[in-house]
């Protein structure tokens, strides 16, 4: 369990004002230019040895994805750091808290990555249902101005730096890097073939990094306590701390920082109050967002809350949303649920995330009244496999996982409402 003292973000539940006088109060902005003076390729080392990875959900190594950055400008054309603050993942809250409650760790760590890869600007990216929170933000960011934190000489560290707000229009898949760069660029927000990486042609064709609201936001404390401190929490490869939004079939939902690789069943017990109805009631959990495949009860329990441990189980940490349900839920009617996500923001512009959302919806919808045969369920398994892999950009493999989860471990639950429905229609027609 994560040490009070070793928390980042210490007004994750907004008990002190979000304001900038408050958060240096708290110790944002603290030898900011002292940090600077440590030299771009020094900071992006001390991210690398820090062991952060992103926490957008891919869990790419942060130092590495700045390294990838040029350190001489070709043909005059600038560098920019984008900050992907379109959380929309079904479950994550937690880019929402920082935003709302700590804005300055954002703007300070938009500042110093910044730096750390030579970019003129930072574009923050928010996503267009929060609107208190880009209301606080575009404030925040004013008073960052105000102070003389960022813009000229920003710190007083000689580098200039802004800080741009840009809203969304309510499509998930610009939370996907390259669409969002699209929508920046003011086009419609379909997702870019990768490669070029966003590193070498991004925004307006400019080197560019993307980075998650939280990856950006633990950078100055990770630089003022040092990098062995975040690397010493956590366990080898999965190392720092975590916001971790607990949501469902618990008595307390909450978002918490936590240590990385917190077992399940801790993470549970000590921050959300346990299951609704205690341990047995337990069912499944989606342990990162709904991009992830379901965990079954037994297999969780004793799990490390961390991106390798979870991949080890055939899921994944993706945004850390753990969403938790009991054995009242119709596990197929979530899934589909999930499906039917998809299927609506699929940007169609490849057919098989397209088409095959769509189909695979409604093959959902059938198996959850049973209205099927037992094959249709080795080709929905099929399907998913046409589409995972197979598409621009992860919505694809996205929609695809959450059915394969639900295949490989509620078989039986599929096949007893197949086996019903069919046997409810015998009885009528025997009754006839
Ligand atoms: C240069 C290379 N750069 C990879 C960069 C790449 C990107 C990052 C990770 O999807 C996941 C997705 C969702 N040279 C590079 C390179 N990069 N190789 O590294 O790339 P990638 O492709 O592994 O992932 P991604 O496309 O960024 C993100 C999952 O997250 N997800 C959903 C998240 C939703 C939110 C939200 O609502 N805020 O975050 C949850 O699991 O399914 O698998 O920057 O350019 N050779
Ligand atoms: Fe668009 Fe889906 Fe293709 Fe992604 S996978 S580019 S969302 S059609």
């Amino acid at each position: 369990m994560l040490d009070d003292k070793d928390r980042i973000f210490t007004n994750v539940y907004g008990f002190q004002p979000w304001g900038i006088d408050a958060a240096i109060k708290r110790g944002d902005w603290d030898g900011t230019k002292d940090l600077i003076a440590k030299g771009q390729d020094n900071i992006v080392e001390e991210i690398k040895a820090s062991g952060l990875r992103g926490r957008g959900g891919a869990g790419f190594p942060t130092g590495l994805k700045w390294s990838f950055m040029p350190k001489e400008s070709k043909d005059g054309r600038p560098s920019f750091l984008v900050i992907n603050a379109d959380e929309s993942e079904p479950g994550s809250c937690k880019d929402r808290e920082i935003m709302r409650h700590d804005p300055q760790k954002l703007i300070e760590g938009a500042l110093i990555a910044g730096y750390a890869m030579r970019a003129r600007a930072a574009y923050i990216y928010i996503r267009g249902e929060f609107i208190r929170e880009a209301e606080t933000l575009f404030a925040a960011v004013q008073q960052a101005y105000d102070k003389g934190f960022i813009g000229k000489n920003a710190c007083g560290s000689g580098y200039d730096f802004d800080v741009f707000v840009h809203r969304g229009a309510g499509a998930y898949i610009c939370g996907e890097e390259t669409a969002l760069l699209e929508s920046l660029e003011g086009k419609k927000g379909q997702p870019r073939l990768k490669p070029p990486f966003p590193a070498g042609a991004g925004l307006y064709g400019c080197p560019t990094t993307v980075n998650n609201v939280e990856s950006i936001a633990v950078v100055p404390t990770i630089l003022r306590r040092g990098p062995s401190w975040f690397a010493g929490i956590g366990r080898e490869g999965n190392q720092g701390t975590k916001l971790f939004q607990i949501s469902g079939h618990v008595e307390r939902p909450c978002v918490v920082e936590e240590a990385m690789s917190i077992p399940f069943r801790e993470l549970i017990e000590k921050h959300a109050g346990g299951i609704t109805g205690g341990w047995d009631n337990l069912l499944a959990v989606i342990p990162g967002g709904s991009s992830v495949p379901l965990v079954p009860a037994a297999e969780i329990m004793d799990a490390p809350m961390d991106f390798d441990g979870l991949k080890e189980l055939g899921s994944g940490l993706g945004t850390a949303a753990v969403i938790v349900m009991d054995k009242s839920t119709d596990i197929v009617r979530a899934i589909s649920r999930i499906s039917y996500f998809y299927k609506h923001e699929s940007c169609g512009q490849c057919t098989p995330c397209r088409e095959g959302t769509g189909w695979m919806w409604r093959m959902m919808e059938r198996l959850r009244e049973g209205k099927a045969d037992i094959s249709d369920i080795d080709m929905l398994h099929e399907v998913t496999k046409q589409v995972e892999g197979h598409t621009i950009c992860a919505l694809g493999d996205a929609a695809a996982w959450p059915i394969q989860g639900l295949i490989r471990h509620f078989r039986p639950e599929l096949e007893r409402r197949i086996r019903e429905y069919a046997g409810a229609g015998e009885v009528l027609e025997a009754a006839e």
